[in-house]
Parts: C-alpha cells; structure tokens; sequence
C-alpha cells in the first residue's frame, strides 16, 4: 500500500525532489487522502478551487459589484482564535520549551496525533502547498510546503505568501524546508493541537481551520521555529510590523515596531499622517512580522516574510485606517464578519449607519439594537499586500530594509507613559522584556487581562523565553550600528476609562520624535524611566484638539503605579529561573534603585 502510495505520488509530481516526495507519501499513507493535488499557485488553480469553495460552501460570493473578488468564510464558532493552551513545542528537552509554552516530548506528541491523523483524510483531497516565507532568492526566505486537506487555507495561503511552482523550482532538489501537516479533523476543541517540532523542522496541526493555527506560514514558521531558527543562524524572528516614514525633504527611516495580537499592528503600519505633516509619508513594509538580521553595512536589516495580511475588522473603518479600506475593497477573503442583504459586509466599527438588519457572523438574523456582536470581535481579512495603497517599494526587496528604531509597544489602561527611548540597547531590551498587555479577542481565554509579553513574543516564542531575552542582548555584538530602542502606549485612559491620547493617525507626532531622536536632532529628558519628550522641543502638538492635561496624564510617570509594575515583572522573572539574563536583572535593580527601593 505504503509503495503504491509512494509511486501515485511521485507520478502526479511536479518535482523530483526525493526528500520531498518520500515525505508526502508517507504523509499520504498516514491520512489516506482520496487525492492528492499539487498546488502551482496559478490563476487558474485560483478559479477553480474558489468554484469549489462556493459550491461545497466553504465560501459565500459576495456582491461583486461592491466588493470584487471577495467571499466570505463562517468558521464553526467553537474555532474563532488562536488556541495558546493547545500549542506545543516539542522538543527533546522540557527546559528548551521554557516556561512559558506548553510542552510536549516529540515522540508523544508524533503518537498522538498520528493518531488523529490515521486516516482523517479518508474521503477529502490532500493539497501540498509549497511557499515561501521572504521574497524569493532573498537570503532571509525560508521556504515550506504545508500539507492540507482545506481549501480556505489553500486560499488563504496563496494570498499570505509567496506559493506554488516557483517555490518548488527553487527549493530544487535540497531537504532544507519546512514539513508542515494540518488537518482541519471534526473541528473538535477536545481533538485540536498545534505541535511544533523545531529540530525536525516540522509543524502538525490538527483540529481547527483559524488562521493563525492553520495558516503555517505564520505564526507557527515565521515565529516559533523561525525564533528557534534565528537563535541558531544569528537573527531576529519577530511579531513586528515594519513601516518607513518619509519626511518632506525625502529621507526615509524604516521602524520596526512589536504590539501584541489585535492592538494595532495594522493600522500603526499603514499610518495616514494628520494635516498638519504635509509631506510626510508612510509606507507600508510590513503589518505583522519582521526577520532581521545584521547587514553588510552594520546595521540591521528587516524583512516581511509574509506577502498579505490578516488583520482584525472590527473597528477599521476610513478614520482608524483608510488604507485597510481601500486594501479590502476587492480580491479579499473575509472571515466571521455579517452579511448585509445587498451581499455587503458588515463589522462593529465600520463607517456609517449600523443596518437595521444583517445575517451575523454565525450565519443567524441579526437586527439593530441586539446586544450580540454581528462580527466576530477576532473576525478577520485576509488581503494581498499588493492592495495596499501605501506598500512600500520595498516589501519585496531581498535585501530588506535598515531598520533604524525598534518600538516596543503594549495595550495598557495606566503606568505606561505615551513614549520613551531606553539609554542605550540592555535597557531596551529590558523594555521589551517587561511588556505588559492587556489581552485581546485574538486568543481564546479572557480579554482585558494584564499578562507579561515580552517583545508580543509570548504566544510565539518557540524556545525558553530566558534563552531568547539573553539572544537579544547578544544580538548587540553583530550589529555595529545598533538601531535606538523605544516604548510607547497608545492606550492610556482615564479614570472614566476614556482614552488620553486620539491614536490612530495622531500616533504620526510620536513617530515623528522617535525619528528626529534617531537622527540626533531633538534634545530629550532624562526620568526614572528612559528619555522622554521635553515640555519644549518635544512632541508637536500643532492642530491636535486634545486637552493638555490628557496629554500630561497619558505621558506622566507614577511611581506607586511602577513600584506595582515592578513586582508583576519579578514574578516573570522569576517563572524564567536561572535562565533570567542577569544583564535585565540588573537593569530592574536599576530601577528599583531609581525608584527609591
Ligand atoms: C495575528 C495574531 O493573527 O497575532 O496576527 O493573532
Ligand atoms: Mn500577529
């Protein structure tokens, strides 16, 4: 059977590779597909599979008129978010995993879900999708072939990455790629994994259909191996949006900045400057992940491995982002949003009058005034990057782009002051390593909670998070001109909970001071925390209709809130043990010290 199996395979192949085609068909002789196709990635593969999402109802064609090239997706509703308590790392080792993922011991975990994956393509179509995460023949790109027995994610993927018959010409006849099996199963919550096996290169997910458990590309290669990755060839795996801000007098600076899930990656990345910034510009490299590594030059350069987004819909609308907007105007995949009756879609948060009627997310009649969300608060696009209006030229560059400031940035209500600039890049990384956020519809669990998530890594890292910290900071040594480090929090509020500061297109003043910081040419004040701006020659505030004691509550410093801070970041410290970079502990003693104890 096993050798039959293994002829069909290399028959139908549009490859010789033989590391490749034995390891299909043993994948094949596990899940028992009743076919298998092998995806080029053309438009006409495109046409046909969209046709058969529709008809097998996958897929809901939208009012073409309005919105080309759209459908929409309901997942079933037990599947709407990544799933962080059934994602493992698997690594020989309990202690290489680290505290903060969940671990299993790779043979148990290949047991286990062979077992679940015995069969379960009986029936269904086996896709073998082969991507590339980075441009192709850039020396950041890796590349992988995620096996699937779903269309949306054949469809999701050929969108988020570079995918089909190129990938596997270049890949040739090397092993060197990633072994990536999913399942969508019964889509049961009891029989769901996402198992990471970073020394064989290997992802198995079984049991789900949402993206960033499905999609392998994301967050399971480009983050969790590509950070166990990065630690072994010299280079930074990240959950970064990349962007480059163009000043009137056309120098552009490439910033790299870290939020966790669903806090604002998207719109920081697609930036429309206020009216008062004429003649800046910012362009969009990248809205979700960077790989950096150090340049030919010193500095360090930055790519987006990815080739589309998929972003959060509630809440965007042409004041949070126009740029999403005209993104998603055509060729876009929606996930759980509501359906108008004129074959619309629909999200909170959207422009205009909420409609009197819609069908919601789970597929329900949905009327004006029901307090239950008609999108999914995680609902989601999916979106070429070539859609975007404010691409940068050089999302596609092999080389990638210099990155001259780092932001760290997280989701919290107090203590976190609007921006600062570390002194120098230990305590930057120490910033990043005491991030703090509220969490997010983007995970399933609780929303609103404070938890430590260091660099938005938290969720990603797919290795000990203490190892990973002490990789920061020997990043220092490669990178001859380091790039300046800073933290900003653009969700300060109130006591009436009402945020302090406009965001969204406003976050320009704060780029704007992080850019003249980079280049040396504003002067700073130095406070307990880091460098922030001054009263004088510090944020410009022209034309913003804020009232100045918003503006000075959102950037104050509280000492008893930070003496708070500081005890949550010592019960993180001390979950990391031994393996806590004793250059961060330092920094927090630091701290303590400047705190008076
Ligand atoms: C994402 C996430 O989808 O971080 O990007 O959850
Ligand atoms: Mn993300």
């Amino acid at each position: 059977m096993a050798t039959t199996q293994a002829a069909a395979v290399a028959q139908n192949a549009p490859t010789k590779n033989p590391t490749l085609l034995a390891w299909v068909a043993k994948m094949a002789a596990m899940t028992q597909p009743d076919r298998i196709v092998w995806c080029d990635g053309s438009e006409a593969e495109k046409k046909r599979m969209t046709e058969e999402a529709v008809k097998d109802g996958t897929l809901i064609p939208l009012n073409q008129e309005k919105r080309p090239g759209c459908y929409l997706h309901r997942s079933n509703p037990n599947d709407v978010a990544r799933v962080e308590h059934l994602t493992f790392i698997c690594t020989p080792n309990k202690t290489d995993a680290g505290p903060t993922n969940n671990w299993m011991e790779p043979d148990e975990a290949y047991t286990k879900l062979g077992q679940l994956f015995e069969g379960c393509m009986k029936g269904r179509t086996m896709y073998v999708v082969p991507y590339a995460m980075g441009p192709l023949g850039s020396p950041f790109t890796k590349i992988g072939v995620e096996l699937t027995d779903s269309n949306y994610v054949v469809l999701n993927m050929r969108i988020m990455t570079r995918m089909g018959k190129a990938v596997l010409d270049l890949l040739g006849d090397s092993d060197d790629f990633n072994r990536g099996l999913h399942s969508t199963g019964d889509v049961n919550p009891d029989r769901r994994y996402i198992c990471h096996f970073p020394q064989d290169n290997t992802i198995w997910s079984f049991g789900s259909g949402y993206g960033g458990n499905v999609l392998l590309g994301k967050k399971c290669l480009a983050l969790r191996i590509g950070s166990y990755l990065g630690r072994e060839e010299g280079w930074l795996a990240e959950h970064m949006l990349i962007l480059g801000v163009t000043s009137p007098q056309g120098e552009t600076t490439y910033v790299a900045a870290a939020f966790p899930s669903a806090c604002g990656k998207t719109n920081f990345a697609m930036l429309i400057p206020p009216k008062e910034y004429k003649g800046w510009k910012i362009e969009t490299v990248g809205d979700d992940i960077a790989w950096m590594r150090p340049g030919p030059d010193g500095r360090l350069y930055a790519i987006n491995p990815e080739a589309g987004y998929f972003g959060v819909v509630p809440g965007t609308n042409y004041k949070t982002n126009p740029n999403a907007m005209e993104t998603i105007a055509k060729d876009t995949l929606f996930t759980n949003v509501a359906l108008t009756p004129d074959g619309d879609v629909w999200w909170e948060g959207k422009d205009g009058e909420v409609p009197e009627e819609l069908t919601d997310w789970q597929g329900r009649p949905w009327k004006k005034g029901s307090a239950e969300k008609a999108a999914h608060p995680n609902s989601r696009f999916t979106a070429p990057m070539t859609n975007n209006p404010v691409l940068s030229g050089k999302s596609n560059d092999p080389m990638g782009v210099p990155i001259s400031a780092i932001i760290f940035g997280g989701r919290r209500s107090n203590t976190v002051p609007l921006v600062l600039q570390a002194f120098n890049w230990t305590h930057g990384v120490f910033l990043g390593a005491t991030m703090g956020s509220e969490t997010t519809a983007a995970a399933t669990g609780k929303v609103g909670v404070v938890r430590r998530d260091p660099m938005a890594m938290l969720p990603f890292c797919g290795y000990h998070m203490g190892d990973y910290l002490q990789h920061w900071l020997d990043m220092q040594k490669s990178i001859p001109q380091l790039p300046k480090i800073f933290q900003v929090n653009w969700f300060r509020q109130d006591k009436n909970g009402k945020f302090l500061w406009p965001g969204y297109g406003d976050n320009m003043r704060v780029l704007e001071w992080i850019v003249n910081r980079v280049h040396g040419r504003v002067p700073t004040q130095e406070t307990l925390l880091g460098w922030v701006p001054r009263q004088d020659q510090g944020l410009n505030l022209q034309g913003l209709d804020v009232a100045p004691e918003s503006i000075s509550e959102a950037t104050s410093i509280k000492e008893d809130e930070w003496k708070t801070e500081l005890k949550s970041q010592e019960v993180f410290f001390e979950q990391l043990g031994t393996k806590a970079p004793e250059a961060l502990m330092l920094q927090r003693k630091l701290l303590m010290s400047r705190l008076g104890g």
